[in-house]
């Protein structure tokens, strides 16, 4: 089934002059080495070609012919080959990959190489990828190596089979097959990731269950890390951190306390023994009822660096997350996780990386970038990005968000000056980092085509894009994934190329427009809820963060109000600060402003929020109009799917604004400007709708 096969369709090229240009170019396969990895990538091969260009190409022992396709890393080469591509292989690292058309005894041949057999299978999905978005294998020179380390999907995965804010069904993992059945499903997940570079994966939820580490489910974690290891994916596991007491009989989890300490070293040795290249563990201590250090008195510090040392004589690293918030300090929560982080400055362990989300509160449709980016020069700081749409849609709203990925990336810390952009604190150049990472919680489900929406499989492919390359551009990354997954066609590729780059924006209006944030409902996230005031700690509360009353609307975190500003280099904190000169994407982010002040096009605050939440919706109705003209370029099962989702979407991009205007006029007290449609319900109406099938919030 097409949706099943991600981007990785090798749907035949339908022009025919290029299939002949191609097999011209390919004309037997040499694969050198015998590792798994150079098996799966020559399968690979033979796969892609055979289903794009009917090329049964088969393996061949020597390079006798003309215009053989090689693989093989640089130790297999023979030498004169691989001397002559010293300038190349010095450009790239372990996992980079060239891709080369050379001659041989005046004979072409295009060579597939790299420093490990990874690499050479990340440069076999890269060639097909030429082919699969029709670009020329003519005079090939592509040199492409991956610009941070760590690039890991975080799963959110409850050993019961639920995911948390998963919304395509249940976990990939069969814990009561597993060991002994290896669903294909596994093998085709691993596929998927190789093919875009994502190199780790963390099996479990961070919310964790110290079951993981028990015999019983370690035997079955090996078979998952063995079937996974040909791709170039490594296993992390999420620790709990009262395992000790949990699974281990100790009284205490304190990371002072001898035992304890020795329970990790050896619970760490055992799972080393089984899988050898595991990765590490990834904590989420004292955060949202999660045990942690402080529960003994100690700090972060104190907890990650013992798993450090226990994790380091092994290569193992610890992935500590910077999601934390106390219900004691609810001043703002937005500046919680750098006052409590910032100062531990250079006190980790080589080993540790903090895991930061991108934004300071919580994966909304947008926020300003994370303040401890750029703030801890000391420390690797690793990206958390949400693939899975907890606060955008589930898998029901069509969001293209490498989009937001990129404005974040892009987006300039100042901390060395203009330039000093989040992407490079990433990727460890700002600072000279060695240890460097990213991170996306998963998407990825039971459900045939993996994601729920079959354009959400973007968001899984644009994330490892941006992983393996920050800098890529997301238009670029949109235009290859439609040209692999559906069509090369233009009149299809052009048009939903722009839908998609204009979804993220839709999003922000139709939901949170203005720097509007966290004004969903309760527990499951999904629809609108400015109205919610009874929870128990104050900044679970939508009306904590838009603070809308007869004076106005908005959050103010300047330095007259929380003065979370501060925490920014003073060139940002500037911009931020001053209303003026803040983006009007920030806006109610960073000041709270009468009903009545000016926006930038001389619209009021409260016109200007209505006309946005308006032009959300207009747009999702665009979105409606450009894909039924898509019929003819989409098989009937996708094209149906996604026109249904759009239906929806736009009924529930209604449901946002008028639920969310109804709700704010109140304090307004100002009439809808003309151009904003009328709402058919009341906001009772909208505050007793009851969202009891969401899924995912367990
Ligand atoms: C929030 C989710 C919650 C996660 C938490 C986290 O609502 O389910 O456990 O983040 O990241 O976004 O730890």
């Amino acid at each position: 089934q097409e949706d099943y096969k991600l981007w990785l369709q090798y749907a035949k090229v339908s022009d025919s002059k290029l299939v002949s240009d191609y097999n011209s170019n390919i004309n037997g396969i040499v694969a050198l080495g015998n590792s798994e990895t150079i098996r799966v990538a020559s399968k690979e091969l033979q796969l892609g070609l055979s289903s794009l260009l009917d090329n049964t190409t088969v393996i061949q022992q020597n390079i006798e012919a003309e215009n053989v396709l090689i693989l093989g890393s640089k130790t297999s080469l023979n030498e004169a080959i691989s001397k002559s591509l010293n300038k190349e292989f010095e450009q790239i690292n372990n996992e980079g990959y060239i891709i080369k058309t050379i001659q041989i005894k005046n004979k072409n041949h295009i060579l597939i190489t790299a420093k490990t057999d990874i690499g050479v299978l990340y440069g076999v999905f890269n060639f097909l990828k030429l082919i699969q978005t029709n670009k020329s294998v003519e005079n090939l020179n592509i040199v492409d190596a991956p610009k941070i380390d760590i690039r890991i999907l975080n799963h959110w995965d409850n050993l019961n089979g639920t995911v948390e804010r998963g919304y395509s069904g249940s976990s990939l993992w069969n814990w009561q097959k597993l060991p002994d059945f290896i669903d294909q499903r596994y093998i085709d997940y691993a596929r998927a990731n190789a093919s875009i570079g994502i190199n780790g994966t963390v099996l479990n939820n961070v919310n964790a269950n110290a079951l993981i580490l028990t015999p019983l489910y370690l035997n079955k974690v090996e078979a998952l890390a063995n079937t996974f290891r040909p791709y170039g994916i490594k296993v992390y596991l999420t620790a709990r951190f009262s395992a000790p007491i949990e699974i281990g009989g100790l009284k205490t989890a304190d990371p002072y306390d001898a035992a304890v300490q020795q329970w990790w070293k050896d619970k760490v040795a055992e799972i080393y023994t089984r899988i050898p290249d595991f990765g590490g563990f990834l904590v989420k201590a004292n955060s949202e009822g999660q045990p942690g250090p402080q529960n003994y008195g100690r700090n972060h510090v104190d907890g990650a660096n013992m798993l450090a040392d226990a994790l380091a004589p092994f290569g193992g690293i610890v992935m500590w997350r910077a999601f934390v918030y106390s219900e004691h300090d609810v001043n703002d929560r937005a500046k919680q996780a750098y006052s409590e982080f910032v100062p531990y400055d250079g006190k980790f362990r080589d080993n540790v990386i903090v895991q930061v989300k991108n934004g300071a509160i919580d994966f909304q449709p947008r926020e300003p970038f994370h303040p401890m980016f750029g703030a801890m020069p000391k420390t690797p700081l690793m990206m958390e990005f949400q693939i899975t749409q907890e606060y955008l849609g589930f898998s029901t709203h069509l969001v293209y968000l490498p989009k937001l990925y990129q404005e974040v990336l892009d987006s300039d810390t100042y901390t060395k000056g203009k330039g000093s952009t989040v992407a490079k604190v990433i990727d460890g150049s700002l600072d000279n980092h060695k240890l460097t990472g990213i991170a996306g919680v998963a998407n990825i489900g039971s459900d045939i085509n993996w994601t729920g929406h079959p354009f959400a499989q973007a968001n899984w492919y644009g994330f490892g894009r941006l992983a393996w390359n920050p800098n890529l551009d997301s238009e670029v990354i949109a235009e290859e994934w439609l040209r692999m997954t559906f069509s090369n066609d233009l009149n299809f590729v052009n048009p939903i190329k722009e839908m998609m780059l204009k979804s993220r924006e839709a999003v922000v209006n139709y939901m949170t427009p203005l720097g509007l944030h966290h004004i969903m409902d309760t527990g499951h996230h999904y629809g609108p809820g400015p109205w919610v005031s009874n929870l128990s700690r104050p900044e679970w509360n939508p009306v904590y963060y838009h603070k809308a009353d007869k004076n106005g609307i908005g959050f103010d975190r300047s330095k007259t109000g929380s003065n979370a500003t501060s925490q920014y280099t003073p060139d940002v904190a500037k911009i931020f600060d001053d209303v003026k000169t803040c983006p009007e994407e920030y806006l109610l982010w960073f000041h709270h402003l009468p009903w009545d002040y000016k926006l930038k096009n001389g619209q009021t605050i409260w016109d200007g929020i209505a006309l946005k939440y308006q032009k959300g919706v207009d747009e999702v109705a665009t979105m409606n109009t450009t894909w039924d003209k898509m019929n003819p370029y989409v098989d009937e099962q996708r094209f149906r799917e996604v026109q249904m989702l759009l239906k929806i979407q736009l009924k529930e991009a209604k449901w946002w604004r008028d639920a969310c205007l109804l709700y704010f006029q109140q304090f307004s007290g100002k009439e809808l400007p003309k151009g904003v449609e009328n709402p058919t319900q009341t906001l009772e109406y909208f505050e007793t709708l009851k969202f009891p099938f969401a899924p995912g919030n367990n």
